[in-house]
């Protein structure tokens, strides 16, 4: 039984299970090398390409999951909106989102419109063996700030104007995603995809009360009863862990700025909990990381359930020899 499906269960593990966010990418001079000349969209559908570069972290580290290489616009660009990922910047419209007539406009994803996911997963699933393979999807909040802001954004502006001003187009827009993330969702599962993270990533922007209205609806829409445990993570959720967790979850993950036994006591028995070394750690003097892996081991050891990541994303010009430390000391402790 693998360590990281025991922990997303919360069962016994024989060690704690670590994966990271964005293992794959900007970090690997192997994944700089082969996608090179190779837009990020054409990447993510080329299925021989997103097995490598799904597989390089897993060689590299030996971390306990793997992490579909894609990205949450894919489904997105599936439907046919003219969305782009510019290199260094990230997902980009030349004319958001905005009207009525805007959200009428998005069809709805079917697994036909997608092969190449389904085809990736198949044989992803193949090459890992063992290693249990995590698919994503982006949660309605997160996939409409880049479709409403047109790019990525700092205030959320004209997403929080939207949701404020035309509740009614808001939460069209909103039921849309929600419908595509949960079919991309279950394309990777059907595939072969053993657990799956909702990447709220930048709900944190709401409060708790506005999170429930407009955010929490469509992603419970999108968590509920899929047929594998749910990671649900978001950036800056500390003051509203309780309404991701109810949202849909089997495990909650943490950002580096809540402590994950506090997480922990708060949710209670019923959530694992993922995270939360912050990303930054991997940059400091050995004695610093080694301290600070040890202290989130400890915190979630109080949880019923741990697996070991940052707390976001794998900086790009973080040094692969200490994630490969991170990976070699939670396996020892
Ligand atoms: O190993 C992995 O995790 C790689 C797979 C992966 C995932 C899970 C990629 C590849 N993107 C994502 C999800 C994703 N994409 C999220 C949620 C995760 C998170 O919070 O980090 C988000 C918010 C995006 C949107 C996005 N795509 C951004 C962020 C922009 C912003 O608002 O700050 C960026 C830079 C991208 C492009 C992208 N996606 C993935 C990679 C490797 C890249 C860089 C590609 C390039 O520059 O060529």
């Amino acid at each position: 039984m693998s360590a990281f499906l025991a922990a997303v269960r919360r069962e016994p593990v024989p060690h704690t299970p670590v994966w990271f966010m964005r293992q794959a990418g900007r970090s690997l001079p192997e994944y700089r090398k082969i996608r090179a000349g190779t837009g990020m969209l054409e990447s993510c559908r080329t299925p021989d390409l997103v097995t490598e570069i799904t597989l390089q972290p897993v060689r590299r580290y030996g971390v306990d999951a793997a992490i579909f290489f894609s990205d949450i616009v894919v489904p997105v660009a599936a439907v046919g909106v003219p969305i782009d990922i510019k290199a260094g910047v990230g997902p980009v419209l030349d004319e958001p989102v905005r009207t009525a007539a805007d959200v009428a406009a998005i069809r709805d994803l079917t697994p036909e419109d997608v092969p190449y996911i389904t085809e990736a997963v198949r044989q992803l699933v193949g090459e890992l063996g063992d290693t249990p393979l995590i698919g994503f999807a982006g949660a309605p909040f997160t996939l409409a700030s880049y479709l409403v802001e047109g790019g990525p954004s700092r205030s959320y502006t004209n997403t929080k104007a939207l949701m404020y001003g035309a509740p009614d187009i808001w939460h069209a827009l909103c039921a849309k995603l929600a419908g595509i993330a949960r079919v991309f969702l279950e394309v990777q599962i059907a595939a072969g995809a053993r657990t799956v993270q909702l990447f709220d990533s930048w709900a944190g922007a709401l409060s708790e009360a506005d999170y429930r209205r407009y955010a929490m609806p469509h992603s419970a829409a999108v968590l509920d009863g899929l047929t594998v445990p749910r990671i649900h993570f978001g950036v800056g959720t500390g003051h509203m862990l309780e309404a991701i967790a109810e949202a849909g979850a089997d495990v909650v993950g943490v950002d580096w700025r809540t402590p994950l036994d506090v997480a922990s006591a708060r949710l209670g028995a019923g959530y694992a909990v993922q995270g939360n070394l912050d990303s930054i750690v991997p940059f400091a003097p050995v004695e610093v990381i080694e301290r600070e892996v040890r202290r989130v081991l400890a915190e979630g050891a109080k949880a019923p359930g741990h697996v070991f990541n940052l707390g976001h994303g794998v900086m790009p010009d973080t040094d692969p020899d200490a994630l490969k430390r991170i990976v070699d000391l939670v396996h020892e402790n």
